[in-house]
Formats: C-alpha cells, sequence, structure tokens
C-alpha cells in the first residue's frame, strides 16, 4: 500500500489546505480534527477529485491522550504502518491581552492543544514512522515561536515551545532517519483570528485590513516544498511571512 500523511488539524486552514495538496500528488491521507462532519466532507470531496487515493478519517481532540492513542490504535495497522508523514498542524491561539489579566481556561488551551497535544500524536505516531527509511514531522509553529509581541505572552510561549521541540526532535529522531522541519508562518487569513477573538468576527477580520496576508495555500505550498527534497536534505526551519510584515508587529498597512 502506498504511504499515508498523518494531519492534524485537517477541518480548517492550514491542514486543509495541506491534505488538498497532498491528495493532489497522490499521497494516501489520514485527516484529524475535532468536528466530524468536515472531516467527512473533505474526505468525499478528495476522493471525488482524486479516486486513487485512500483517505481515512480520525476523528479526536488532541488535548485527551487516551483519545488520541484510542483513536490511532483504531486504525488498521495496515494503514498506521504505511504513516511516513506527520504534520503536527492542530494549534489556537485563545485571547491576546496583559498576562495579568489572562484567563486560566484561555492558557489551559493553548497549552494542552499546542504543546502536549502535538507531544500526545507524536508519541502515538512516531512509532509507525521509524519503519521507514525516509520519514518525515512537519510542525507547524510560528513567527510567535520567534518572538513575543504585545498581549501575544501564552500563545508566543506555547510556540516557542512548538520552535524547541522541533529541535529536540530532530537530535532524538536522528538514529532513526526522521526528518523534522519547523515552519514558522507569519499572519495567515484561516479560521486563526475567529478562534482568538472567541467568534468575534469583526475583530478577527481586522486583523486581515490593510494589507495582503498569507493563506492557507502559502503554508500548504512549502509543506509539500520541504516533504519534496530528496532523501538526503532536510529543510530544518522555514520562516514564512506576508511581503507585508517584517516582523511580528511591523506590518505596512495601507
Ligand atoms: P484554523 O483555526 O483555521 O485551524 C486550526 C485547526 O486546528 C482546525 O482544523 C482545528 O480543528 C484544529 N484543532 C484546534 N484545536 C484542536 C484540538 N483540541 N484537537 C484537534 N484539533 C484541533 O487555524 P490555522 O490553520 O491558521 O492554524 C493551524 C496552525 O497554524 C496552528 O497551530 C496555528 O497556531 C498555526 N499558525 C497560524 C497562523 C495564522 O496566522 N493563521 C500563523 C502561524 C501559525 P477542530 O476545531 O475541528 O478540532
Ligand atoms: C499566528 C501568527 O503573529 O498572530 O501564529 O502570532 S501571530
Amino acid at each position: 500500500m502506498a504511504t499515508f500523511a498523518f494531519i492534524t488539524g485537517a477541518t480548517s486552514g492550514f491542514g486543509e489546505a495541506i491534505a488538498r495538496q497532498f491528495a493532489a500528488t497522490g499521497k494516501n491521507l489520514i485527516i484529524t480534527g475535532r468536528r466530524g462532519d468536515r472531516l467527512l466532507k473533505l474526505k468525499n470531496e478528495l476522493q471525488g477529485l482524486f479516486p486513487g487515493i485512500h483517505c481515512v478519517i480520525s476523528n479526536f481532540d488532541v488535548r485527551v491522550e487516551n483519545e488520541v492513542q484510542k483513536a490511532i490504535n483504531d486504525i488498521p495497522t495496515e494503514i498506521t504502518s504505511n504513516i511516513d508523514v506527520l504534520i503536527n498542524n492542530a494549534g489556537l491561539a485563545v485571547g491576546r491581552g496583559p498576562i495579568d489579566e489572562g484567563i486560566s481556561d484561555d492558557w489551559d488551551r493553548m497549552v494542552d492543544t499546542n504543546i502536549k497535544g502535538l507531544l500526545y500524536v507524536s508519541k502515538a505516531v512516531i512509532p509507525f514512522l521509524k519503519i521507514h527509511k525516509h520519514a518525515h514531522i512537519v510542525n507547524i509553529a510560528s513567527i510567535a515561536g520567534k518572538e513575543v509581541y504585545l498581549g501575544g505572552n501564552v500563545y508566543c510561549a506555547t510556540k516557542h515551545a512548538v520552535d524547541a521541540l522541533s529541535r529536540a526532535m530532530r537530535i532524538d529522531l536522528l538514529p532513526f532517519g526522521i526528518k523534522v522541519s519547523n515552519i514558522a508562518p507569519g499572519a495567515a487569513d484561516t479560521e486563526f483570528s475567529v478562534v482568538r477573538f472567541k467568534g468575534n468576527l469583526k475583530t478577527a477580520k481586522a486583523v486581515y485590513e490593510g494589507y495582503t496576508p498569507l493563506i492557507a495555500n502559502d503554508i500548504a505550498d512549502a509543506v509539500l516544498y520541504v516533504c519534496s527534497r530528496p532523501a538526503h536534505v532536510t529543510i530544518n526551519d522555514l520562516v514564512i511571512m506576508p511581503t507585508a510584515q517584517a516582523s511580528a508587529t511591523n506590518l505596512a498597512k495601507d
């Protein structure tokens, strides 16, 4: 059986775009997320467009370790044993404001999703990656993992943790020939800001006004590029910004 990419957060934004681009190359997919209706819709669409591919749905919350482990155990081993790419993409920001006014539930959601969820999924999937001579993990970090900015405190800390985990994984997995790539996008117009601002569409929309932000396909392009380098080449770290954004906070707006 041809190999599979396991993609977290495939119900929206980067993860969905990555799934679409992989499918177009003929790669088999395991698409994951909490919103099962969206996963089913994407699976049906991709299998219609690319009848040769195998698309498997795995519906779980990355924050719950036994749910992650059970969901992955429930996938037939002839599929899991063929996973050679893991895209750790699921993640979110919740709120933006001074640290002393932070809400502990927001902090928990970010730490549990962006750090612990990435760890739970990686721990469950790495045994399958080790079976392959050439396997690859791509962690979606952020410019917020390279810099900190006003009110970004805990989100920035979680993305700095992703950046550190990418470097640490690369060392730990070196004996197994598993590539680890870290991708750090700047502002991209996905559902990210709607989630961050808890459904406040006006505030979310304002984040992307006055300049041209990245779109999900820009990041999917980069993931496909990183995953298609020759076996002896690893792209360790890629920072991808809108041309109008020079740093986390320096934006040339109209
Ligand atoms: P979206 O909100 O569009 O997508 C986020 C995805 O993460 C969804 O598919 C969502 O699925 C999934 N997800 C969130 N929480 C969980 C959970 N507990 N369990 C399982 N899946 C979960 O945002 P983006 O596509 O923009 O974000 C993708 C990644 O990129 C995130 O890690 C984000 O931090 C990072 N990033 C985003 C940037 C941006 O400006 N957009 C810039 C830099 C990095 P569901 O809700 O169905 O579970
Ligand atoms: C998302 C980009 O700059 O809002 O990670 O933190 S930013």
